[in-house]
Order: C-alpha cells, then structure tokens, then sequence
C-alpha cells in the first residue's frame, strides 16, 4: 500500500488520515482558544493519554468522573484530530486538550489568548520504541517494517508529525514566558505525586496532599490500564489490535537498550546532536 493510504500532508509532515483530515487542520485554525484552556503538548508516544488522565482530574479538583465516563478521545480531546468539532461543544471549562502540533502550527487564537501550555517529553529513544511497536498494532498506520529500518524513518522525520528534534526545538524556543511548562515523562514515573504537585501549582490550583494523592493513584500505569475509558479497549481490533501490542504497553523508562545495537545508538546520536547544534536548551537525558 502506497503511503498515501495512511497519510495526508500538512505543512510539510504526514499525518494519519484515520485521525486527521483536510476538515480537521481547517478547524483548528479557526479554533478559539479560552484564556483558562489547557493544552497538553507531546511529540508521539511522549504520554499524551497519560496528560488526557491527568489533567481533567486537576482541574476538576480530584473528580472521578471524566475518566470513569468519557473515553481519553473525548475527555481532553486532541487539537488537530476529527473528534475535536464533534465534541467540542461538551467541553466543560477550564478545557484540557492534547496536540502534537509543533508550535508554528498553532493557530492565531492560541497566540492571542493566555491558555497554558504543559509540554512532556520523552527520552526520544524510548519514544522510537514505543512508536515501533505502536505502528505494529495500529492499522491506521504504515507497516514498520525493521526497527533498523523505523530507526531511520524516525531519524529523516518521515513517519507522522516529522523529526522529533524539530518538534522540541519548536516549543523549546517558543516565547510563552510563564503560559509553558516543561517536564519529562521520566520525572512523572520516578514521581507521579510530585509531578502532579508541579502541574497544579503551574495551572493555579491549589490542591491538597489527599487529592494530589488520589490523582497519582488513578493516573497509575497499571489504574489506566484497567480503565476501558483509557486503555484503547473500546477501539475496534482493525484500528488497534491488541493482540500484536497494547496502547499501554510497558510504561517504563530505558526499554530503548533492549532494542538499540551499538550501531543504532551511534546513528542516533550523531543525527540527534547535529539536529540540535547551537540551540541553547539542554535535554533531561544523555543522548549516549
Ligand atoms: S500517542 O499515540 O502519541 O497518544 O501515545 P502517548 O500516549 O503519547 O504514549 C504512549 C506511551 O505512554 C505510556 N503511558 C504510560 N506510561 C506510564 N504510566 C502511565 N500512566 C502511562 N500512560 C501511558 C504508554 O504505555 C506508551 O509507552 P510504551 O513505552 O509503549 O509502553
């Protein structure tokens, strides 16, 4: 199958048109961002779903409800994706939404308004791996063929929402002055209440020990995992098939060195390094 079948172009990147469409970019532009919306920002596999768990819980003061009654799609829906114009009507303020979008992408209203930004970023060879193995169960998607192979299709920006470092440089250099945050997937795993304690401090709330707490615990990899408005359970087989990999999948940090050789690391680290030449920010994470 040509990679037509599986991707649109927008603005120089592919994007899966099982999730996006001509009429969704459009949208997005006319979008109207509220000054209270918050937007939760991942390259792929960074821990977007973990952001759609996660915030609703924050900014409704530690209630259940969205994740025990709306699927993650619909809860914090994604900025760039269909489901947006079907449901954005329901959306409760203070909105939480996702987006992988690099941060030229944003529409005007973004720019205008004092919505929030939290950005998650993932070691980026952790996100190779989990993006692997994503592409292996969603039918959405272009077969993976090698991860030798995937590894330079990642590499070159070729697979869905472009080069990685492009995307990090993208927000890493935005001018959002106090409207950004920026964390790592790692920190959230090493310490799920403290991060939590750091996301609520930056949206203004000011939540108690009990209830920071709570929200750790039902934001747990294994909480998400037996939760069907989360763990893609609802998804029809032909679009994720959890018998060749699960959404959720292993939730951990390093898996990358059971799948990089010495060979694939030196590629990526000669190719990340040159990508981010010169730019004034360090990453959480050595790249060797
Ligand atoms: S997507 O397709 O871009 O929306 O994927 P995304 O949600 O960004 O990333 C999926 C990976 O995040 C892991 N995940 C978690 N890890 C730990 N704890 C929690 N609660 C959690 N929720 C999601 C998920 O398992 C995917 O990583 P891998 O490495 O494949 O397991």
């Amino acid at each position: 199958m040509s990679l037509d079948t599986f991707y649109l172009q927008f603005q120089g990147l592919v994007l899966p048109r099982e999730t996006q469409s001509v009429d969704s970019l459009n949208f997005v532009h006319e979008f109207k961002f509220e000054d209270d919306d918050v937007l939760a920002v991942t390259f792929p596999k960074s821990g977007t779903v973990w952001m759609q768990e996660i915030l609703p819980l924050i900014l409704n003061d530690g209630d259940l409800t969205p994740i025990q009654t709306i699927p993650n799609w619909d809860r914090t829906p994604w900025l760039e994706e269909t489901r947006l114009s079907l449901v954005v009507d329901q959306l409760k303020p203070p909105r939480g939404l996702v987006t992988h979008f690099h941060y030229d992408l944003m529409p005007a209203s973004f720019h205008q308004s004092k919505a929030k930004v939290i950005y998650v970023m993932r070691n980026p060879k952790d996100v190779i791996v989990s993006f692997y193995y994503f592409h292996q169960m969603a039918g959405f998607l272009e077969d993976p063929g090698t991860f030798d192979e995937f590894l330079d299709k990642f590499l070159d920006g070729k697979l869905a929402f472009g080069k990685w470092t492009d995307h990090v440089k993208s927000w890493k250099n935005a001018k959002l002055g106090d409207r950004i945050m920026f964390i790592s997937f790692e920190e959230m795993k090493e310490d799920l209440p403290a991060a939590v304690r750091r996301m609520s401090t930056f949206l203004g709330k000011n939540l108690s020990e009990e209830v920071i707490h709570k929200i750790a615990e039902h934001c747990s990899f294994d909480a998400m995992k037996n939760n069907p408005m989360s763990n893609f359970s609802l998804v029809p087989k032909v679009y994720m098939d959890s018998d060749k990999s699960q959404f959720l999948r292993k939730g951990v940090a390093g898996d990358w060195r059971k799948h990089f050789t010495s060979e694939q690391l030196s590629r990526f680290r000669s190719i990340i390094s040159k990508d981010l030449e010169g730019e004034s920010f360090t990453l959480p994470w050595s790249l060797d």
